[in-house]
């Protein structure tokens, strides 16, 4: 009954990412949104978002925000998100098989300060813009990307999210992230183009091949960078070469992404929006 229950719930997941052509998915996604409540005004330029899927945000947290989340973060431990049996571990000493490990979302939403940056009044602003409507909170992750490997494992290659209809992250770097430390990858204008749409992952070779060479951005930054990302583009997180790499991420999109499960919550904190966190917050 479970495993039934459980593909039914996945079948509007399952259906949209049938649909691949960005303007049709646009078009649907635009009727979506105008039956959830409407966005907040926004008071940003975000023709960059429109046309190219990216939004800088360069300084976005200060040192002091940088520092609170850092030290938060120091007591927790982490684990590999495609080898659980791992088990956790700390950051600093990860197992040298492991490429990514995450921070235990539960532990993360306890941090005063997760939630804050998640609901800052000029992202959800931004968000609401782009998504037609007031954003709901889909999915809210921080990990290390580490050095040590020859091979990309898994979204260290080239990809497209289609996780809703219309959906954009936030990145926030929490550590600094130079040409060795596996700098994000955004092939900017592939979120609007009908070029290598099927759901697959792409080498460099053929993203090279399909856009112009210009449009690859290397996403290399400070600590407290951070930028908004329409990811049903194609980007990857790149290997690192030489020192690993803090990242913070926070998804916005018009309803839940029906894969992942809301089973951690937390209380509401005071001023936030029930509906923007309906997912995270009791
Ligand atoms: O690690 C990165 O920069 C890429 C992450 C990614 O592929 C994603 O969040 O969808």
């Amino acid at each position: 009954v479970r495993r039934s229950l459980a593909i039914r719930a996945n079948i509007p997941w399952q259906l949209q990412r049938r649909i691949l052509r960005p303007e049709l998915r646009r078009k649907i996604a635009t009727a979506l949104a105008a039956r959830q409540p409407a966005p907040a005004g926004c008071q940003e330029d975000i023709v960059d978002l429109d046309l190219y899927g990216q939004h800088l945000l360069p300084g976005y947290l200060s040192q002091d925000r940088i520092e609170e989340f850092r030290a938060g973060l120091a007591s927790l431990t982490v684990t590999d998100r495609y080898r659980p049996d791992l088990g956790s571990f700390d950051a600093d000493r990860p197992p040298a098989v492991t490429h990514v490990a995450d921070y235990d979302l539960g532990a993360l939403l306890k941090l005063p300060i997760t939630l804050r940056i998640a609901n800052d009044p000029k992202i959800l602003g931004i968000v609401g813009q782009y998504l037609g409507c007031k954003p709901t909170i889909s999915n809210i992750l921080a990990w290390w990307s580490y050095p040590g490997h020859a091979e990309p494992e898994e979204a260290e290659s080239f990809h497209r999210d289609v996780d809703e209809w219309r959906f954009l992250k936030l990145f926030v770097y929490l550590t600094d992230v130079d040409p060795g430390s596996g700098p994000h990858c955004y092939v900017r204008g592939s979120a609007r183009s009908n070029r290598l749409t099927r759901l697959q992952r792409y080498s460099d070779d053929e993203v090279g091949r399909a856009f112009d060479r210009a449009s690859v951005e290397q996403m290399t930054g400070r600590a407290g960078d951070a930028f908004l990302e329409d990811t049903f583009g194609l980007h990857k997180g790149q290997l690192c070469a030489a020192g690993p790499r803090l990242i913070f991420q926070v998804q916005y999109s018009i309803g839940p992404v029906r894969i992942y499960d809301y089973d951690t919550k937390v209380a509401l904190p005071a001023g936030m929006d029930a509906h923007i966190n309906r997912l995270y917050c009791t």
